[in-house]
């Protein structure tokens, strides 16, 4: 009898060990941290014009409130963020000095986005690097796949 449950307490110790093995491996993943950006993209234009927008997702994992204070493009004559908003019922775009990202911000159509001046995308690239700069922060890069704007 004793036998038998000394053997049981092995089982058990043992079924215990894989058990909490097995949650160490999961918990294992490392957390997120610092800025990621996800689903950045630019807006095809037709042949000829060179103003265009992008758009992302930025998450941050730091712990802290970041601020964006820019953009930039090496191949585009000017870039800035900007605000769409409707005003009175007409469309209007708001230059943003800076954006302060607590969790998450998007850019997306229609909202927060980045306008792009002077940019040829004839040169038929899938995708252009934009600049992220921030306070106190390096700067970040992010490629930007082109899109159609109705896909
Ligand atoms: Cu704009």
């Amino acid at each position: 009898m004793e036998r038998h449950n000394s053997t049981n307490l092995f089982l058990n110790i043992l079924l215990m060990a894989v058990i909490s093995l097995s949650l160490f491996a999961c918990s294992n993943e490392a957390p997120k941290e610092g800025i990621e950006v996800t689903d950045a993209w630019v807006r095809k234009m037709p042949p000829g014009m060179t103003n265009t927008a992008a758009f992302m997702t930025i998450k941050n994992y730091t712990g802290a409130p970041v601020t964006l204070t820019g953009v930039s493009m090496d191949k585009a004559g000017h870039v800035m963020m900007h605000e769409s908003k409707v005003v009175e019922g007409m469309a209007k775009m708001e230059h943003l000095g800076q954006v302060v990202i607590e969790k998450e911000v998007s850019f997306e159509p229609g909202a927060k986005h980045v306008m792009i001046m002077g940019l040829d995308m004839s040169d038929g690239a899938k995708t252009y690097n934009i600049r992220l700069h921030f306070a106190n922060k390096p700067s970040l890069d992010v490629a930007a796949e082109v899109r159609d704007a109705n896909q």
